[in-house]
């Protein structure tokens, strides 16, 4: 059996196309069941359903023998994984956001400190360590674009697509970090196990990617 974790969402809205290109259909909408592990019409791979962030953990461990996840997780918790392919699905953006009147070039200019509040504690302090900027980290698990707000933080480090989020909550993107999509992560320890059966897997990934 061959286990493939997603998370609910829109890693498990995009990837469906790709697994349907590779001739597999998921039997049932996770939005209106609720069981976990999900049958394929192929009586060899099911998908189990993880949260996001739980996605490398599964995959690491050996829970799932592969994995579909954004690469803002990978960045943070995504060590021991084979990492073979960009599927290029859930794209978005991290990027730095503060209120208007923040004046984010001189703080990073001039050696001051800065405040930033962010899920992706680990992304930030390299984005800061290469700019020399000596920044105080606050971890927070949603709701980012509150803490410039509420002074909590001088600047948010979160992922943009559309940039509605940021504008409906008067913040500006005065930076971005790097692109993000979302990418097939594979447990080395199954890919030398059942090596023929995954490598078809991810080969036709990749066919379904190009
Ligand atoms: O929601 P939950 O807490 O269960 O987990 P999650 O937020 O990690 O999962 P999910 O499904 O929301 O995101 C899964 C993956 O999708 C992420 O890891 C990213 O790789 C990718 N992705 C792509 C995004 C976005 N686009 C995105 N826009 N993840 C989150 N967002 C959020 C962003 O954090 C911000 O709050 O959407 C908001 C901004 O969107 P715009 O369109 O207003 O700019
Ligand atoms: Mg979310």
């Amino acid at each position: 059996m061959i286990t493939l974790a997603l998370s609910k969402g829109r890693i498990f809205d995009d990837t469906l196309p790709l697994l349907r290109a590779a001739g597999i259909e998921v039997l049932e909408d996770p939005e209106k069941s609720r069981k976990l592990i999900i049958g394929t019409s192929r009586p060899d791979v099911r998908v189990v359903l993880v949260r996001a962030t739980d996605v490398p953990t599964y995959v690491a461990h050996g829970g799932a023998d592969l994995g579909v996840a954004g690469l803002d997780v990978l960045l943070e918790n995504g060590e021991g994984l084979y990492r073979p392919l960009d599927l290029k699905i859930a794209r978005c953006r991290m990027s730095v956001a503060t209120r208007a009147d923040f004046d984010y070039r001189a703080a990073v200019t001039q050696g001051s400190r800065i405040r930033v509040a962010t899920k992706y504690t680990q992304t930030a302090r390299e984005h800061f360590a290469a700019k020399g900027v000596h920044v105080d980290l606050i971890k927070l698990y949603g709701s980012m674009e509150l803490a410039p707000l509420t002074g909590l933080a001088d600047a948010i480090v979160d992922l943009v697509s559309t940039g509605k989020t940021l504008v409906a909550n008067h913040l500006v993107e005065v930076e971005q970090i790097m692109e993000i999509s979302a990418r097939l992560v594979v447990n080395p320890a199954s890919l030398k196990l059942r090596r023929e059966p995954l490598r078809a897997l991810i080969d036709a990934f990749e066919r379904a990617v190009a």
